[in-house]
């Protein structure tokens, strides 16, 4: 391809999705992953990731020209740096892919370029990459934009939400952020919000603990109602009747990549001040350990009262309903717990989501639940809500399939 106009820098979840939007456009794109089978894969038109509608633009892309891929950057006018940001050791943020990428493409840089990060960041870290970039090239100082620009798309609806959602655009300067608001204009139809880097930063990391904060209210709701004899889902149902109340609903924990994750991006950096962020992870943690020890006793009871072990479905292994994504997965965590202390009891695991899994051995959701003596739902998938209730068995609905 002649002279990329974008180099992308992450060809994952969110940065292939980017790329073949903008491609889509009509600008050349330049595709960097450090994975050689990712960049065979998109080089022929492919995926390697699970997103609708996904195939179609990257598989239009690669034949019009428009999106090529490789292991290492090139010179363009602007880069993008969409990498993941994991944890270095517990809970602590690490964001050398973030300094990786970035290092690779300073020697490429050149006056009047645009460098954007996407990937979820500390607050500060956009500031921190500019005084990287200038200790080894000083005479860009001034010369070069740089801002922060994170998504916030949810899995499923990558394609849609992309173009349409609102955008949080944050510059070190003023003139980065118009033109990082330039350049997302030509591919983005929801509103641009300008504002600085930092703000930017922490505005990702504060949309997903506000969601995390909120449904730790709701799982310490549902312990609390657990002790008081009260239908918990009744409660919430009620007590949202009132006009300005809106509590969301009690689950076996919290999962996924982002919304388990980001709030332990400020409470690192800010451990003083972030005391509800903190205590809601501490809660929604805490819910999945709640679950798995309320399955226990579930179990010895029944075995007390039957004088045998019981047979026992595991309804659910997604990270939330009607999804085959098991990652951070809190009813996958506790499927394991139950299992791991299995002592010749019968399980059944069902996750209706997927076909097979490497260590479960799956069971259709019907058939198990027609058999088993004990029933966990861990997750509330819509195929769930077509069983009725059988008070003949012991149900433990910690997500309220039968809520009604
Ligand atoms: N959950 C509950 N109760 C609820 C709602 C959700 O227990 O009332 C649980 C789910 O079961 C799941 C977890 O929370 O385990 C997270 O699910 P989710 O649907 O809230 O969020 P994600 O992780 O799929 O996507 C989120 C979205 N962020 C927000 O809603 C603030 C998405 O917009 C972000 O782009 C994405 O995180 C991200 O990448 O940051």
């Amino acid at each position: 391809m002649e002279n990329p106009e974008v180099v992308m820098i992450g060809l994952g979840y969110i940065g292939l999705p980017t790329a073949a939007l903008i491609a889509r456009g009509g600008t050349n794109v330049h595709g960097v992953d450090i994975n050689q089978h990712v960049v065979d894969t998109v080089n022929q038109g492919k995926i390697h990731i699970v997103e609708p509608s996904l195939d179609e633009a990257v598989a239009a892309a690669v034949k019009g020209g428009f999106l090529k891929a490789a292991t290492t950057p090139v010179q363009a006018n602007t880069y993008l740096i969409v990498v993941p940001t994991p944890f270095k050791s517990k809970n602590e943020p690490d964001i050398s892919f973030v300094k990786s990428a970035t290092e690779a493409i300073i020697p490429l840089l050149k006056e009047g370029d645009l460098y954007i990060i996407e990937s979820t960041s500390p607050v500060g870290t956009t500031e921190k990459m500019q005084d990287l970039i200038f200790s080894s090239r000083p005479e860009l100082k001034g010369k070069i934009h740089m801002a922060y620009c994170p998504e916030r798309v949810l899995p499923g609806n990558v394609m849609y939400e992309l173009v349409n959602n609102d955008r949080v655009i944050g510059g070190v300067d003023e003139d980065s952020t118009e033109k990082a608001v330039a350049f997302y204009s030509n591919y983005v139809e929801g509103e641009l919000h300008k504002t600085n880097a930092r703000t930017a930063e922490m505005c990702k990391l504060v949309e997903n603990s506000s969601r995390d904060v909120q449904i730790a209210f709701a799982n310490e709701l549902s312990l609390i109602c657990d002790k008081a004899g009260i239908n918990v889902w009744e409660l919430i149902n009620l007590a949202n009747k009132h006009p300005r109340v809106n509590i969301l609903q009690p689950g076996c924990g919290v999962g996924g990549h982002c919304i388990a994750v980001d709030p332990y991006f400020i409470v690192s950096d800010y451990p003083m001040e972030s005391k509800i962020i903190g205590t809601a992870r501490e809660v929604n943690n805490y819910k999945s350990f709640w679950c798995a020890e309320k399955v226990q006793n579930a179990k010895l009871a029944f075995e007390l009262e039957h004088g045998r072990k019981p047979k026992i479905a595991i309804m659910g292994l997604a990270f939330k309903p009607n999804i085959d994504d098991l990652r951070e997965s809190p009813a996958k965590y506790i499927a394991q717990k139950i299992l791991q202390d299995a002592n010749n009891e019968d399980y059944f695991v069902v996750e209706p989501n997927i076909e097979e899994h490497k260590v479960f051995k799956l069971t259709p959701y019907d058939a198990a639940y027609d058999e088993a003596d004990v029933v966990v739902f861990l997750v509330a998938h819509d195929e769930f809500k077509k069983l009725s209730f059988d008070k003949e068995k012991k149900i433990l609905d910690f997500c309220g399939v039968f809520r009604k």
